[in-house]
């Protein structure tokens, strides 16, 4: 078994990201990400915090929209608005959940898709089922990256993904799908959930359950990413995979922490790495 370290992984992309961003400063563009983060959600609180460090490390400006739980919608959809509009502004990001009473459809409907570097903009989602894979979400883009950091190929693979949320499960499926693989979506209605599971060669747990993947759920030899970050009373992290049964068993894992997360934070920066890219463009051409 080996642990696929999500890390190193992270740093290799945003150490690259870091020296295309420092030649493209040259050119007076420093790529700019505005992070929206309302409430005070600890856990979104400390993902936010990770994200702009990432930017502070690749060589980005970040700028933090703090807004207080119980601000309106219609306050939320005016700041992105005007953010929208900023040409100094090259990515947008509203960190999810956000409270009850505001619409989380209606708020990624108001990102603009070009600055919407979660791709969670019904454009950005359409683009990706109809094969334009331009701007893709980050949790399964960095899942992508985990599984080709093995070396071993997906082309032909039984791809199993538990959980079919629009932010993991449903895109991950469609980037497993685009890579050749034969996909199979999992949820809390499937029957023979175990036996489904153990024909995976690549397995992805995103269920939002500590543990839920348990060794007899696993093929030997198998790939499993792990996608869960669950806090347990103790405050400690854990995934949705039983860690110290599955890894024995599995041929490749991801640790939680330092699996999925850094990565989902690498896969941000060369969106908005990419965001940028289009606005020199764009600058150069008048
Ligand atoms: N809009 N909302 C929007 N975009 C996203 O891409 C996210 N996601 C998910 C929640 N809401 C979002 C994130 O940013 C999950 N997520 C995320 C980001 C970073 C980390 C985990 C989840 C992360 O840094 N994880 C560290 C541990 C952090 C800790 O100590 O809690 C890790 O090593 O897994």
């Amino acid at each position: 078994m080996k642990i696929i370290d999500g890390k190193a992984v992270s740093l290799r992309i945003k150490d690259e990201i870091k020296e295309k961003t420092a030649k493209l400063s040259e050119s007076g563009i420093i790529p700019t990400l505005a992070v929206i983060i309302v409430g005070n959600d600890p856990a979104s609180r400390v993902y936010v915090n990770n994200k702009k460090k990432a930017c502070e490390y690749v060589g980005f400006n970040s700028v933090e929209y703090a807004l207080d739980e119980s601000v309106s919608r219609n306050e939320l959809l005016g700041l992105i608005d005007r953010l929208n509009a900023d040409s100094g502004v090259d990515g947008i990001l509203c960190q999810l959940p956000l409270p009850k009473h505001i619409d989380e459809n209606a708020v990624m409907n108001a990102i603009s898709y070009e600055k919407d570097v979660d791709a969670f903009n019904p454009i950005n989602v359409g683009r990706i089922m109809s094969g334009d894979f331009g701007m893709l979400p980050c949790t399964p883009a960095g899942i992508m990256e985990l599984i080709a950091s093995t070396g071993e190929s997906v082309c032909g693979k039984r791809a199993v993904v538990i959980g079919r949320s629009n932010i993991v499960g449903k895109p991950t499926a469609m980037l497993l799908l685009n890579a050749d693989a034969t996909v199979t979506v999992c949820h809390s209605k499937t029957k023979n959930l175990k036996d489904i599971c153990r024909q995976a060669d690549i397995l992805i747990a995103a269920v939002g359950k500590a543990g839920f993947v348990t060794a007899d759920m696993v093929k030997e030899g198998a790939t499993v990413i792990d996608v869960g970050i669950n806090r347990g009373k103790d405050g400690k992290l854990r995934g949705d995979v039983d860690f110290e049964g599955v890894a024995g068993k599995a041929g490749y894992i991801t640790p939680v922490p330092g699996g999925c997360g850094p990565m989902t934070i690498a896969m941000l920066m060369k969106n908005t790495y990419n965001a940028a890219l289009r606005r020199q463009n764009t600058e150069t051409c008048g």
